[in-house]
């Protein structure tokens, strides 16, 4: 599915944009499901499971930072993810073997939807190796006004940047650190059913979604099968003990088998810890952790 090109400019850049990944209809089938979520959202007063409410959220105007963990409310998105377009382009740049992570859908609500502060997803879950990756699918068009992806190139090859702020892990960088390159932002607009893929290193945030317009992303976060968690980080796995854990990896398997043999490389990590009083998503982490914003 991706040309040479589009691999080389993966592995020097740390991004891509690869457009029309899925089908019209595999695309209509994801937003229905996906506005019936979030019709379903009206009568929650607080966030649960399922969803997390943003600023706002009543009946009338139902406001959510995201869906938690799609690939398990619903089959249609751990279908998408093992069988279409989107398989292939995995199956170019990780190989035979590869593990789902996690999943989340942002809903960026219209006027003002919250912003992501700029961080790089490997200070929330360092692995053995990283290669590692994250990618979002569009499912309405993202442009400049509605808080598109934003990525500094090639800041997969740098530093692992500090994410604490006051002592605790606020899963974001500070906007004053010199290594961060303001000067770099590249930004990823596309229309629905276009796909960005960002590296697990690369540095990126998004602006609020200032515009009339929902700015729907499904992300995914995936792994080469044998780059193993490292114990400490917040994902729901890590809580499941030892044949809770083996389960779920084959639920989360997309292509091949797991890989119980891990390969262990010279990865810089600093540990997400201690963690930020609420650390039930990167929203409640960066609010609650005390992160500096570049957006207000
Ligand atoms: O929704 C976005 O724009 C970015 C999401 C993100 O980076 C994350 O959830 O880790």
């Amino acid at each position: 599915m991706l040309t040479n090109e589009q691999l080389r400019f993966y592995q020097d850049n740390g991004y891509l944009l690869v457009e029309d990944v899925i089908t019209n209809e595999q695309l209509k089938i994801l937003q229905e499901i996906t506005y019936e979520f979030i019709d379903k959202s009206r009568t929650l007063t607080e966030s649960n499971d399922v969803y997390d409410l943003d600023e706002g959220h009543c009946a009338e105007q139902p406001r959510l930072t995201r869906i938690k963990l799609p690939h398990k409310q619903h089959q249609y998105f751990d279908d998408i993810l093992k069988k279409s377009g989107v398989t292939e382009v995995l199956r170019d740049i990780l190989g035979a073997n590869a593990t789902l992570l996690t999943s989340k859908l942002n809903t960026k609500s219209p006027g003002g939807g919250a912003a992501v502060e700029w961080h790089q997803d490997w200070a929330f879950y360092p692995h053995t190796n990283d290669n590692l990756l994250a990618f979002g699918l569009m499912l309405e068009d993202v442009t400049i006004e509605n808080g598109p992806l934003q990525v500094i190139p090639g800041s997969h090859k740098g530093p692992i940047l500090s994410h604490h702020s006051n002592g605790v892990f606020c899963g974001a960088i500070n906007p004053d650190d010199p290594n961060f390159n303001r000067e770099r932002i590249t930004t990823l607009t596309g229309r629905a059913g276009s796909m960005t893929i960002h590296h697990a290193r690369t540095l990126h945030g998004s602006a609020p979604n200032e515009s009339n317009r929902p700015r729907l992303i499904l992300f995914y976060e995936i792994a080469r099968s044998d780059a193993w968690p490292i114990l400490g980080a917040s994902s729901y796995f890590h809580g499941l003990g030892q044949d809770g854990f083996w389960e779920d990896l084959q639920d989360r398997m997309i292509i091949g088998q797991p890989c119980t043999e891990p390969c262990v490389e010279n990865v810089p990590v600093r540990m997400p810890l201690p963690p930020a009083p609420n650390a039930s998503s990167i929203f409640q982490t960066q609010k609650s952790g005390g992160a500096k914003s570049v957006f207000t």
